[in-house]
């Protein structure tokens, strides 16, 4: 089956309740057009992100159950280690409660002022946690990354010419450790190949830099390798993240995406040094280093989460509801980013709504039409969340991509809900120009996509 069934049934229910049009308008009135501030309680699809939204399974649920809430030394602490010591194979593993945590643990213990980082493409959490040492994040991605048009089975490399180039001009001593996100999310959820991987390792190698992963969507990245990169057909899930996570010396993990649980994350890795450095920190900041910032039951429910995500039927079913849905709209005509990503399909508002200027928002203005039409919540990822103000002329810097993110949760949706979500976009192509623009009447000096307000613009037909 080129769309797979889904591989569970439902057992327990959350009512989801419509909202008529009506409601919508002044709700969005009321969020200044931000969707950052509607209650999800009057969002009928809710596609803003596939963080921490997951539905656990009834084995995580019944593990909830034997949670062990001891200050030092849970049980569940010790399954936790030991699944993340045998998926990932790194000797440390220090729990945090959630990804970015990890990040800031491990920047703030080897990053110094001045020093350099590399990623594919770095998440803004990631960009975020480095910037705040003071030190440089490097987007080194392959330049298709950047055209939504081009199809490529792992648009999500590291261009390694970049890579080595950097390193030749900031020197290795500024580099404390290279980063590869699986699966790129900023570029559209695509993956990263194991040739590049071993490359990469091997390139870094000869610099003696480490490299670690930004783990977050790892199985979707496995699973890609599955069906994509040749040698890798017949291979089972565990023994391909056995081998790519054998390529680096750590990684950090927002548990909240292929944990499949709703709140954790962890870091994990094998410097000694760095380990203890980085657990004294934990101690100070999160928690003692058997719960790290989480219940026991929390652990549990990740252990669990992190063995089950590897499953196969899951994951066939997974990439397969993203796909279905990138290619009801890709049949239909409607602009979206491809090849489809693994967690996420991303609509090309520049392609959408051509009518709408660049000032005035077109991505934004996209998601609020979905929101305003059909009770759907996707997330801007353009102007507003990346567009950047140039303080000597006064002008925007305007991002390369202006999309908006319609990630899937997981296992929460049915394909029928699915098939909405995909009729519900093509009605409103259909309806594209009478979409308005916005403009920006409030942000935050940071950040400014949770926050900001806006107005509409007038009718773009009355111009
Ligand atoms: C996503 C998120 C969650 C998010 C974060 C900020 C604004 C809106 C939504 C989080 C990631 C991620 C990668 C690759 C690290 C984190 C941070 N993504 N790396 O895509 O995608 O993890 O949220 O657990 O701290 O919606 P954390």
């Amino acid at each position: 089956m080129r769309f797979p069934s889904e591989p569970f049934k439902i057992k327990v229910v959350e009512p989801i309740r419509r909202t008529t049009r009506e409601e919508r308008e002044r709700l969005l009135q009321e969020a200044g057009y931000n969707l950052f501030q509607v209650s999800a309680a009057s969002v009928y699809v809710d596609l803003l992100t596939d963080s921490g939204t997951s539905a656990m399974s009834d084995d995580q649920w019944a593990g909830m159950m034997l949670g062990n809430e001891s200050y030092a030394g849970s049980k569940n602490y010790y399954h936790f280690e030991e699944a993340v010591r045998s998926i990932f194979g790194y000797r440390h593993v220090i729990p945090t409660h959630q990804g970015r945590m990890a990040e800031n643990l491990l920047f703030s213990t080897v990053v110094k002022a001045g020093m350099c980082v590399p990623n594919n493409i770095h998440f803004d959490t990631t960009r975020a946690n480095i910037e705040h040492q003071h030190a440089e994040a490097l987007d080194l991605v392959i330049k298709e990354a950047y055209d939504p048009q081009c199809e490529l089975p792992f648009k999500g490399n590291m261009d390694l010419v970049r890579l080595e180039d950097v390193i030749n001009r900031v020197g290795p001593a500024r580099i404390p450790l290279a980063m590869v996100t699986i699966t790129n999310n900023s570029a559209g959820g695509q993956p990263v190949s194991m040739d590049n991987i071993r490359r990469t390792r091997a390139l870094l190698n000869r610099y003696g830099i480490p490299l670690f992963f930004d783990a977050c969507r790892f199985a979707e990245n496995c699973f890609f390798i599955k069906e994509r990169e040749p040698g890798y057909t017949d291979t089972p899930m565990p023994e391909i993240a056995r081998e790519l996570f054998g390529y680096g010396d750590g990684c950090t993990m927002s548990a909240k995406k292929d944990g499949l649980v709703n709140i954790g994350g962890f870091l994990s890795l094998n410097r000694d040094q760095w380990a203890q450095d980085i657990t004294n920190m934990l101690i100070l900041v999160e928690g003692f280093p058997t719960y790290g910032g989480l219940a026991g039951r929390d652990l549990e429910a990740m252990a669990r989460g992190l063995r089950e995500v590897l499953d196969e039927d899951y994951l066939r079913f997974r990439i397969g509801q993203v796909r279905y849905l990138g290619e009801l709209l890709n049949n239909a005509g409607v602009p979206i980013l491809k090849p489809i990503g693994g967690h996420a399909v991303y609509l090309n508002a520049k392609e959408f709504v051509p009518h709408i200027r660049r000032d005035e928002f077109p991505a934004q203005a996209l998601a609020v039409a979905l929101y305003r039409e059909y009770g759907i919540r996707g997330v801007e990822i353009g102007t507003v969340m990346f567009g950047k103000n140039d303080t000597a002329t006064g002008r925007t810097i305007y991002p390369e991509l202006e999309m908006v993110r319609l990630a899937i949760p997981r296992r929460v949706y049915t394909n029928m809900q699915i098939t909405y979500v995909a009729e519900s976009i093509i009605d409103l192509y259909r309806d594209r120009e009478r979409i308005r623009g916005l403009t920006l009447t409030y942000e935050a000096p940071v950040l400014r996509h949770f926050t900001a307000r806006f107005q509409e613009a007038p009718c773009a037909t009355a111009r």
